[in-house]
């Protein structure tokens, strides 16, 4: 069909929940219809994630993607001009080579993934479907949402180690009935927070759950436990942290720094055991740094439960193959930006679902309003999605667009629920 060949692709600098500029795409196809992306970014990233390309100099303290988008205007978009929208591996095999280096670090992962996904979004628009189902004609599971509600690490400005501290409702019926257990937990734990630490504690941190100035693990899951009870729901909910352990890893001593103490690898996996032996834990991500494969393999060994990989995978098709033979962890995070492109995203969901993993679909920390993840869980039914509190517009457009899918596929729509990790 020649009115879907890309006729103009175009490329602007926007800003992202922090403030920091990033790169937003539109492709347009000939017959008029147009596709629109923006870019996240990590701050807690990983260290063999795919690179974006930022200016450097004074202009945003360095993190303009002026480069980044005359790479978009002037090398991709005349090179992929012409070609069909639907031809997205092609299109991203192209823009791989047109790059020519393994981290895409020279025209950048930003300036690719822009134009990547807006791709995706402009065949979908053009062919008058929604995402979701342009992805995948079976596409129908709902996932169970990983709702971080406390913050910490290096989204928040308080000294507790693990980063996120999520509630996991698994009971709940419905994926609107899981956010509505949400909202109600998050109003009851802002309750707990400032009755405990006093209003100021209440400040929420980059994902929209509060950043009260609790140093403890335990503190903070008591405070989780007991919002949870006083909401009502205790039965629907379980819980699921991200304890981003590279950034609490020191490279040179092998060992983990934890609430003044520093952990080998065992101990560290021992403190995990515990910690799930008290509370109703069911997913850990990045319990270890992403350099302890060994350490990954053991924890996936001694705990029973999922043990996610963020930065120990990267959304990266080879470390998944080469770390799943050897048992390294359980579940993928996917994160589209982390690899570049939508096509080898795809095959890492596609790789992690063949080795019995999970896989749960991220946001960044870094988010605009554009709520492209939503439609990519539902279009790879992968059951589980980590999108922060429903709070903060950069968070709650991901939400809405589940509660609008949902409602879309009506009577056919399934929500993972106690599934989440194979939900069929
Ligand atoms: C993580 C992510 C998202 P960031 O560690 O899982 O929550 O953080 O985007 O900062 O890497
Ligand atoms: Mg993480």
């Amino acid at each position: 069909m020649s009115g879907l060949r890309i006729e103009e692709v175009r490329a602007r600098e926007v800003l992202d929940c922090r403030g920091n500029p990033t790169l937003q795409a539109d492709v347009i196809t000939k017959n008029g219809i147009m596709g629109r992306a923006d870019v996240p970014a990590g701050l807690s990233t990983g260290a063999y994630e795919a690179k974006e390309l930022r200016d450097g100099g004074e202009r945003y303290g360095g993190l303009g993607v002026r480069k980044a988008i005359k790479n978009v205007t002037e090398v991709i978009g005349p090179a992929i001009k012409g070609m069909d929208a639907t031809d997205q591996r092609k299109l991203d095999y192209l823009m791989i080579e047109l790059d020519g280096t393994p981290d895409k670090s020279r025209l950048g992962a930003n300036a690719i993934l822009g134009v990547s996904l807006a791709t995706a979004r402009a065949a979908a628009n053009a062919l008058g479907v929604s995402l979701y189902k342009y992805i995948n004609v079976n596409a129908h599971v709902l996932p169970v949402p990983l709702v971080n509600l406390i913050n910490g690490g290096k989204h928040a400005s308080n000294d507790l180690e693990f980063q996120e501290f999520c509630i996991f409702p698994v009971g709940a019926d419905t994926f609107g009935e899981a956010m509505e257990i949400s909202a109600a937990v998050n109003l009851e734990l802002r309750e707990l927070i400032i009755d405990r630490y006093g209003k100021i504690a209440a400040n929420i941190g980059d994902e929209g759950g509060v950043a009260p100035p609790i140093t403890n693990v335990r503190e903070a899951m008591d405070c989780l436990v007991l919002a949870v009870e006083r909401s009502g729901y205790a039965e629907k909910i379980v819980y699921g942290l991200d304890c981003a352990s590279s950034h609490l890893y020191d490279k040179e001593t092998g060992l983990y720094h934890l609430e003044g103490n520093q952990l080998t690898t065992d101990e560290m996996i021992d403190y995990l055991r515990e910690l799930i032996e008290s509370y109703p834990i069911v997913t850990i991500e990045d319990p270890l740094s992403e350099d302890d494969v060994e350490g990954f393999r053991k924890a996936t060994e001694k705990l029973p439960i999922q043990i996610v990989g963020d930065d120990f995978f990267c959304t990266n098709p080879a470390r998944i193959r080469d770390r799943a033979k050897l048992k390294a962890g359980n579940a993928l995070l996917w994160k589209v930006n982390q690899i570049g492109t939508l096509s080898e995203a795809i095959d890492a969901a596609e790789l992690a679902f063949r080795n019995n993993y999970g896989v749960m679909v991220s946001e960044r920390s870094g988010e605009t309003e554009d709520p492209i993840i939503a439609d990519l869980v539902v279009g790879l039914n992968a059951g589980q999605i980590k999108t922060g509190a429903p709070v903060r517009g950069e968070r709650t457009s991901k939400y809405n667009r589940l509660l609008q899918i949902e409602e879309e596929l009506g009577p056919v729509a399934r929500y993972a629920g106690k599934d989440f990790k194979i939900p069929f």
